[in-house]
This record gives C-alpha cells, structure tokens and sequence, in this order.
C-alpha cells in the first residue's frame, strides 16, 4: 500500500516536472536578453557612447519588426557601468555572468577578452561580444578591433602639418615644430599601436616634429588633463591629439582657454570645439555594434574568428565633409591629408594593424 502511494506521488512529481520544463508555456515565453557591461563609464568616453548607441539602436529596431508582426516577447537591454576601478571589472563582470540572466554580454575594451576567458569554461552557455579587442580561439568571445594604426597616422599627419603651418592659415600655429598625445594610461594597443602610428604619421610628413607623450593617469580627472595641456603649451606645443576619455574635457577647455589645436579620436568631436578642434579620426564603432547586435538576434554570428576592420573595410575614417572641419583647416592642408586618406583606402600606403 505504502510502496504504491509513493510511485503514485512519483509520477504526480514527473509529471509536472514534465510540464514545467518541457510543455510550460512559460518556456516558450522567455524574452531574449542582452546585457550591455561599460568598462567605464559611458558619458565623455566616445567608444562607450557609441557602443550604447549602437545596442540599443539595434535592439529598437528588431523590436519594432517583432511589435509589427503581433509579438510580445520584446529584446530586454541592460546597461552596467563597472566605473574607474578597472581592479574591480572582473567581480563585476563574474556577478553579472553568474546572474545567468542574460543571453548575450556585449562590451568594448583590448583589456577584457583576458579577464573573460576564465569564465566561459564555467559558463559556456554565456555568449559575449566584445568590440576594439582582439582574441582568437574561444567559441563563446566575438571579437572585432579597428586598425588603429590608421586612424593614429592620419591623426599624427594632421598635427604636424598644422603645427608647421603659417599663421595666416593656422592662426594657433606656433614656430615650433611640437604636437603631443595625452593618454589616460598606458596598455599595449597605446604602446604598441596608438602612440607610435602617431609619430610615423607626424613623421611621414616632417621627419624633424618633437611628438611628446603624456600620462594622466586615469579616464576622468579633467583637472589633471588641463593641467598637463597647460604645461605642453608653455613648452611650445601647438597641437594635443587627447586619448583620456572624461579627461579629455580638460584638454578641451585648455585648448579654448590658451588658443591651441586638438586632432580628435573615435567620434566626430568638431561641435565641442569648433576653433581647435582641426580633425576627427575615427572608428565607427557605433555601426559595428549596430551589425553585431543584429546578427547576433538572427543567430548568425561567427564567434571564433576575430575580425580586424580598417578605412578600406569602412570602419575608420577621417572626417572631410562637417562644416566646422571645412571652415577652421586651411584648404591647403584638407588637400594634403585627404591625399593621404586616399593612398590609404587605394593601397598606395599600406599600414598594418598590428
Ligand atoms: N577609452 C575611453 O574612452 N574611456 C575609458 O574609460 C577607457 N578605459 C580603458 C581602460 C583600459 C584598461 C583600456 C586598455 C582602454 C580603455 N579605453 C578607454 C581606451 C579605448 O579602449 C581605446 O583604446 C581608445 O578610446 C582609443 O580608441
């Protein structure tokens, strides 16, 4: 009697169990969601802006279609800024993948593929996307970087022949022939790519330029940034390429302030400054994570190969048609520089990513 009662309450159990997983309508139901983890924080930091964008521009999109076919079971987004302390992304980033709550984790950074990696053997379910990184063989990472040698050439080719202009049509240009590049801090993609794609760029078109290099130390202490600025421009430099995020608003407001150049990177900043600001190089950061976004919710993204994408691919470029651009450089040198985009994007030059 008692053995019967309990293959009775076993089955009753199976059952449901059953209907839980396997028939519940619950299932069936569960809504797609994508998590998107700032290293940073997004506001100043224009790979993080554009990332957000992005993302979210993608999500609405795909929404939309759904709402238009009847459906209910809309895309969710998060968005998690891990802040300053890079010594506490890889708790933030194991918190957010243990929550299991998110169907694709999608950032920005070289540095984070490493502190990914670990976790993708204790969750393999968990997808990430990570853009401006790089990392092979991991069938739960996508990653795609830019060729930033590129973008830092054009940058560099820009300063040097702003600081070597005439007055009459470069009215910042000093006698001097010194530029600068203030970075928050050092990592490989800056030491290896960034800072010295700068220099051969600058070089390429003056062998002689004095490029200076400065650390502030962090993403958002403008104050620091300013102050740095200040000191360059005393010392006779005319033109600051800023890779500071936050911080870079103090290199802004010194170039206003003391009447000296800026050459822009990642995003078209000619609106923050339109009296300094003498070129935008940039990364198209925000149609990349639009695309990847896509693919990803149509289940077409190709995880293990890592990309690298440049100005022939269409994903960095330097801006020659904002009117703030045409109206503060001199005819003289939007024709030197835009010879050179064009070797670049022909083949004539040829500058590798690595
Ligand atoms: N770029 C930003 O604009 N804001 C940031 O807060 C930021 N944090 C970074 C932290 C680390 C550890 C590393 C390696 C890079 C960071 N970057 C940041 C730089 C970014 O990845 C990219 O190299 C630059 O924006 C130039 O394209």
């Amino acid at each position: 009697m008692i053995k019967q009662n309990h293959t009775k309450i076993l089955l009753c159990i199976t059952i449901s169990l059953l209907l839980f997983f396997g028939c519940s309508p619950k299932s069936s139901q569960k809504r797609t969601s994508i998590a998107i983890f700032v290293p940073g924080i997004v506001s100043g930091s224009p790979v993080y802006e554009m990332l957000v964008t992005g993302v979210t521009d993608a999500i609405n999109r795909h929404n939309e279609v759904l709402q238009q076919n009847g459906k209910q079971n809309l895309v969710e987004l998060s968005v998690f800024e891990a802040g300053t302390n890079q010594a506490e992304w890889s708790s933030k980033m194991t918190a957010l993948v243990s929550s299991g709550l998110h169907d694709l984790i999608i950032s920005s950074n070289p540095s984070l593929p490493d502190l990914i990696a670990p976790l993708t053997a204790q969750f393999p379910e968990q997808k990430f996307i990570i853009l401006d990184a790089f990392y092979e063989g991991n069938n739960s990472i996508k990653t795609v970087r830019y060729n930033q040698r590129e973008q830092a050439w054009l940058c560099g080719y820009m300063a040097a022949i702003t600081t070597n202009a005439q007055k009459s049509e470069m009215p910042f240009a000093n006698k001097h022939k010194k530029i600068a590049l203030i970075a928050a801090q050092e990592y490989p993609v800056m030491n290896n790519i960034i800072l010295p794609g700068f220099i051969e760029g600058a070089q390429a078109f003056d062998k002689d330029i004095d490029v200076e290099f400065r650390l502030v130390g962090n993403w958002y202490d403008a104050s620091k940034a300013s102050d740095i600025a200040h000191s360059l421009f005393s010392n006779g430099v005319d033109v600051i390429l800023p890779i500071c995020g936050g911080a870079s608003q103090g290199v802004i407001a010194a170039a206003k302030k003391l009447g000296f150049y800026i050459t822009w990177f990642d995003n078209n900043g000619f609106a923050k400054a339109p009296e300094n600001i003498i070129s935008s190089s940039v990364i198209q950061q925000k149609k990349l994570a639009f695309e990847l976004t896509t693919e990803f919710l149509s289940g077409k993204i190709d995880y293990s190969i890592p990309k690298i994408v440049g100005i022939q691919d269409g994903y960095v470029d330097f801006i020659q048609d904002d009117p703030i651009y045409i109206k503060t450089v001199h005819e003289s040198i939007r024709n030197l520089i835009a010879q050179k985009f064009d070797d670049i994007k022909t083949g004539k030059i040829i500058l590798p990513s690595q």
